[in-house]
């Protein structure tokens, strides 16, 4: 478990060494960014700390609402620990936070509206890293999960039905 581990993570950071090579978009200092994946390949995700993340929702209408944070970051294989708080006073803003796989948002929000609220509006696809409960104005909630071991971008987005294409972040894993 613990090779196969160490070797995902080894092909990962070879594949984004490439990419850090190949592409001249990345403004980072390349030198600087290859001592942290390799730092990174050699420590055993589950030695690392409990990555705490608070979200906030604000807004009170289709057009205000949103999450207080357009970015996110974890590092692979992580447990996160994430809080979401809603923020909103008027009880048609109904949020979640669900990590999904970069680009599917909108197959995850048609899924989601389908598996309906008994399932927090959040299919069961492999798109779906993990989400937390909907939750109503006032309110806030609490789920741990552990970021994927491939790294790289993800997304977050809130799974209310019309929610998804303006409720929506990056995460990265690092
Ligand atoms: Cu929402």
């Amino acid at each position: 478990m613990k090779k196969s581990v160490i070797y995902s993570l080894a092909i990962g950071a070879g594949v984004w060494l490439l990419s850090a090579c190949g592409g001249n978009t990345d403004t980072s200092n390349g030198k600087q960014s290859e001592t942290t994946v390799q730092e990174s390949a050699t420590t055993d995700p589950s030695t690392l700390p409990v990555k705490e993340i608070e979200v906030n929702t604000t807004g009170n209408t289709m057009a205000e609402m949103k999450f207080d944070v357009t970015e996110l970051h974890a590092a692979a294989g992580q447990k996160v620990k994430v809080t979401l708080h809603n923020k909103s006073v008027d009880e048609a803003m109904q949020h979640n936070i669900v990590f999904i796989k970069k680009g599917t948002g909108e197959t995850v929000g048609i899924a989601g509206m389908q598996a309906g609220l008994s399932k927090n509006f959040t299919p069961d696809s492999p798109d779906v890293i993990a989400g937390s409960d909907m939750i109503g104005p006032g309110k806030s909630t609490t789920f741990e999960f552990t970021a994927p071991l491939e790294k790289g971008e993800y997304e977050f987005i809130c799974t209310y039905p019309g929610h998804f294409t303006i409720m929506k972040g990056v995460f990265m894993v690092e």
